[in-house]
């Protein structure tokens, strides 16, 4: 499957697994078909090549090479603490900086994430979580509403953590919300050390998103709108 993003990129999406639980009715489901929100994605342009597996109802297992350190230190954050298994390879024009590759990640990321969400049935949609860590606390909360926004409210008072550019941050989060649809809000409400702020947002984010892609029983498999769609 094709799809082409709003810089006419093109990917390429594979769902993983059979589709045959679709076709069971919800209870049948319940057990077995949670276990196949499974997506691939593999993603080339020519500044970089991409490759996203995610499986929304994971352990946490997670294979990060993005050749970007720190972001795949975030990575596993975002795998470990929303219980996502996570394979994410990425090679980029990193002798220009990081930055192609650290938007492309989050631009497939939340590809995959999307495809694995299919049409929402069934999840619990919103998610929120305040995080510590140690002097930091970041709060996050988001709606996979199929609007993407984001107010970011980080400050991050160094430009730099290890090699990575603490701007990066933020084109991360605006990729993945844009690519994955989702309303968005963090806030900082204390925070002194940069690695400490970042940690603690992606700490919060995974929280939030495993709290919002959770499958609510009580939905019983119906689109968490009233609308009737997202
Ligand atoms: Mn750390």
């Amino acid at each position: 499957m094709q799809i082409s993003d709003a810089s006419g990129k093109d990917s390429v999406l594979h769902q993983i697994l059979p589709s045959h639980n679709e076709q069971l009715p919800y209870s049948d489901r319940e057990a077995g078909a949670l276990r196949h929100r499974i997506v691939e994605i593999s993603r080339t342009t020519s500044e970089t090549h991409v490759s996203v597996r995610v499986n929304l109802d994971g352990t946490g297992v997670c294979n990060a090479a993005t050749g970007i350190p720190f972001l795949d230190h975030m990575l596993h954050q975002i795998s470990s603490h929303g219980l996502i298994d996570l394979e994410v390879r990425a090679t980029g024009d990193l002798h220009i900086d990081d930055h192609h590759t650290n938007e492309d990640v989050g631009i497939t990321l939340g590809q995959a994430i999307s495809k694995a969400l299919g049409d929402k049935k069934g999840i619990v949609r919103f998610g929120h979580f305040v995080a510590p860590l140690d002097e930091a606390l970041i709060q996050v909360a988001l709606d996979f509403s199929g609007r993407p926004h984001i107010s970011y409210g980080l400050q991050i008072p160094t430009q730099r953590v290890g090699t990575y550019d603490t701007q990066l941050v933020r084109e991360f989060f605006v990729a993945l919300v844009n690519h994955s649809q989702m309303t968005l809000h963090i806030r900082q409400l204390d925070g002194m050390n940069s690695h400490h702020i970042i940690e603690a947002t992606f700490k919060a984010f995974a929280r939030a998103t495993r709290m919002a892609v959770e499958i609510d029983k009580r939905r019983a498999g119906t689109i968490p709108s009233s609308k009737g769609m997202l």
